[in-house]
């Protein structure tokens, strides 16, 4: 079993769209294990992304994370890291696969409902970032 995060972002929370999201996870087979609400500062945001601190939309991305508030979920499974990059689909919703949660309701490369650790690392990473 693996255990990855989840954040259901503040668009997705603003368009009152948590159960459904939640539901295509545990429809895949992957155990909610933690679960929490909460609004975002800088100080979690500036640990979770530190990898994009150089990145031009990095100030961009901060401030639209802190729009609303965001889930945060713990999941376990079989190859729970793949499992949810493939349900979440590519960071860009355009090019997002058919089915997945960014094809369905990604806004823009920004906007796109999800986040889901890269790998195995960063899984244990952010998962102790925010539990
Ligand atoms: P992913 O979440 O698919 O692993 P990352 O880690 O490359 O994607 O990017 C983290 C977040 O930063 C994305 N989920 C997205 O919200 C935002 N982001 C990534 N690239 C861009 C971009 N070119 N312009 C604006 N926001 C971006």
């Amino acid at each position: 079993m693996e255990r990855t995060l989840i954040l259901i972002k503040p668009d997705a929370v603003k368009r009152h769209l948590i159960g459904r999201i939640i539901s295509i996870y545990e429809d895949n087979g992957l155990i909610i294990e933690g679960m929490y609400k909460r609004q975002l500062d800088k100080a979690i945001l500036e640990k979770h992304y530190e990898e994009h601190v150089n990145r031009d939309f990095y100030p961009s991305l901060l401030e639209f994370m802190m729009e609303d508030e965001v889930i945060v979920l713990k999941v376990a499974g079989e190859n729970a890291v793949q499992v949810v990059r493939d349900i979440n689909g590519a960071t860009n919703p355009s090019k997002a696969r058919p089915a997945t949660i960014r094809y369905i309701y990604g806004e823009s490369v920004q906007r796109n409902v999800v986040h889901g650790s890269a790998n195995l690392e960063d899984a244990k990473r952010e998962l102790e970032i925010w539990f």
